[in-house]
């Protein structure tokens, strides 16, 4: 019996001290605090408190005019708590309370607009259609990620990168602009190009490079890169010689596949090479034919 009353001694005092803590007044002591309520302050409504909500709690309740009873204490909304940016996420407290210069008071009317929550990052008011923060643009329901030319949805002007493509573009691809895969939009939105290093449909090859004449089938030697038209240039390539014919010709030893230059009429070697040898066969013999020395 005594630890059931226990239990509900104890039961009350957490019950009295939520509604302590609930403060309902707060909301009225800021601008637009009445739309979003106990949000601005706690990360849920009887959460712990956000960002915002622990600025107030620590630096900008005016204790003097309550008594020093900090639960009575009202909110000190001013310039100073006007112009910092609790959550960080660029706008000022001010700004996203449809008050930047921290002119409101309590009693007045919430400002014009939609305020959003100075204590949540990802709650801003890009989207508004009014400049603030660090909005490059802001076009309100006409911010796009798409239409070409538009201000974005996170508030910055059209650029090459973003995917669509806006004017002095030529390509927008986003992510996928490369200027290393072949007939990919650049990161500078230009179309693949011969020029471009990168060898793209239609181009033999792309830049200052070469290849032997023999792997492009064009013969033998080397074949530079025309950078002009992106195509081999094959003048300084020589005609594999023909006459190659796969067969055994008088001097050869045994087929070569494919014309190797073995054909009979070049048999032996170099030209000039049977007179050499029909010359040293003469030299040979007439020193044979010489009187043997007495
Ligand atoms: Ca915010
Ligand atoms: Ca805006
Ligand atoms: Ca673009
Ligand atoms: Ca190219």
């Amino acid at each position: 019996m005594k630890s059931r009353i226990t239990v509900v001694a104890f039961l009350i005092v957490i019950g009295s001290a939520a509604v302590a803590e609930a403060r309902p007044f707060r909301p009225t002591n800021i601008p637009g605090g009445t739309v979003n309520s106990c949000s601005n302050c706690h990360v849920f409504p009887g959460g712990p408190r956000n960002d915002f909500g622990m600025r107030i709690e620590f630096n900008y309740l005016d204790l003097a005019g309550a008594n020093d009873i900090k639960s009575q204490a009202t909110v000190e909304w001013g310039p100073a708590l006007a112009g910092e940016d609790a959550d960080n996420d660029g706008y000022t407290n001010g700004e996203e309370l449809g008050d930047p210069d921290g002119m409101w008071s309590i009693g007045d009317d919430n400002p014009a607009g939609t305020p959003t929550l100075p204590g949540d990052p990802l709650s801003f008011p890009c989207g508004d259609g009014t400049l603030q923060g660090p909005e490059i643009c802001d076009d309100g329901d006409d911010n796009s990620d798409t239409d070409a030319d538009a201000c974005r949805t996170d508030c910055t002007e059209p650029r090459c990168g973003d995917g669509a493509t806006d004017t002095g573009e030529e390509c927008d691809d986003g992510n996928d602009n490369s200027d290393i895969d072949a007939d990919a939009c650049r990161t500078d939105c230009r179309f693949p190009t011969c020029g471009d290093g990168v060898v793209d449909g239609g181009e033999e090859c792309d830049g200052p490079t070469g290849s032997t004449c023999e792997d492009i089938g064009a013969g033998s030697g080397f074949a530079p890169c025309n950078e002009a038209t992106c195509s081999w240039d094959t003048d300084g390539c020589e005609e594999i010689p023909s006459g190659a014919d796969a067969g055994t010709d008088t001097g050869e030893e045994r087929a070569t596949p494919g014309d190797d230059g073995c054909s009979a009429a070049s048999a032996g070697g170099a030209p000039g090479a049977g007179l050499w040898l029909l010359a040293a066969a003469g030299m040979l013999l007439r020193r044979r034919r010489r009187p043997a020395p007495h």
